[in-house]
């Protein structure tokens, strides 16, 4: 993850003096970033105000000011995943598309609160394709979380149903449902999970108690029309961001959180059990603009 690929600020700033054509290209960049056009004016507002006409020793100077800002923007959404245990059971519906990492980030986040002695179920209410609910059963076996199995293309909502009662009759602590998102029927794809939050609030209108979005910062721009899309259909309760630990460009946390007023729960560094961590707006910042 980086902000700014191959790039360096030396170039932009080869006159060592900050006027306003650099002002310029310097919010160009924050664009190309995926920050929003928003953020990425009020970042050069605020640099103008600070730093116009003044002399810059080295580039090291404008990354400490940028990232102090983008973790001023940011430190407002972060949200432990450890809040997502607040009742026993919790129930946590984890939505989002396909690919974006929403089995994969089950089992991590399984893993995280398994270490914590809690007790873990997880329900395969992606039943669309086989494979998804053999992925969810491994990764229960790997980490040791009670697993409520569904056969292919059972109504999704009957396995969300399940899996809540079980959790509720096993005193579980947590509760993961697992869904489809396949985006290519948006109308049915919609309906279903609608469906699911119907039948949950059936057995409790507390149900469920969180609804995560999942989202893959490699896509960009289209993030932000997931989000719109899934915040129809559910109260999304905070997002978690997966592939961190690629060539995303990350900027697009700052868009979603400062447009839709979303926690950022976790996010999602590589493909192991091990590569799930808070959010800290502070070392994201870091992380984003490689500064240590
Ligand atoms: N590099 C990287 N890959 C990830 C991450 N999270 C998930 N993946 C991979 O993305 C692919 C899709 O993940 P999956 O959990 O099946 O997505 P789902 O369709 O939303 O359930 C798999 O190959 C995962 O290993 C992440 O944080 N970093
Ligand atoms: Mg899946």
């Amino acid at each position: 993850m980086k902000l700014f690929q191959n790039f360096k600020f030396s170039d932009l700033f080869s006159k060592k003096k900050i006027d306003e054509s650099l002002l310029n290209k310097f919010e160009e960049l924050l664009i190309e970033s995926d920050v929003g056009t928003e953020i990425a004016s009020d970042l050069k507002e605020k640099f103008k105000k600070e730093k116009i006409g003044k002399e810059i020793k080295d580039e090291k100077e404008i990354f400490y000011f940028l990232g102090e800002q983008i973790s001023k923007i940011l430190s407002p959404y972060e949200k432990n995943f450890n809040n997502l245990y607040k009742n026993t059971p919790s129930i946590i519906v984890v939505a989002g598309v396909n690919g974006v990492g929403k089995t994969t980030t089950i089992g991590k986040l399984g893993k995280l609160f398994k270490d914590d002695g809690k007790k873990i179920v997880f329900g395969a209410a992606d039943t669309f394709r086989a494979a998804a609910i053999e992925q969810l059963e491994l990764w229960s076996k790997k980490i040791g979380a009670d697993f409520v199995k569904s056969d292919l293309g059972t109504d999704p909502a009957s396995v969300g149903y399940r899996t809540a009662k079980f959790a509720e009759k096993e005193k579980s602590d947590l509760a993961f449902i697992d869904t489809a998102g396949r985006l290519q029927n948006k109308k049915n794809l919609m309906e279903e999970y609608k469906k699911i939050f119907t039948v949950l609030k059936k057995i409790n209108p507390e149900y469920p108690h969180e609804t995560i979005l999942v989202l893959d910062a490699t896509t960009g721009q289209n993030a932000l029309n997931q989000v719109e899309e899934f915040k129809k259909i559910s109260n999304l309760t905070g997002l978690i961001i997966t592939k961190l630990d690629t060539s995303a460009k990350g900027g697009i946390l700052l868009a979603i959180s400062k447009k839709y007023n979303l926690p950022i729960v976790a996010v999602g560094m590589g493909e192991k059990e091990t590569d799930l961590h808070p959010f800290k707006a502070e070392k994201f910042t870091k992380a984003l603009l490689s500064l240590n």
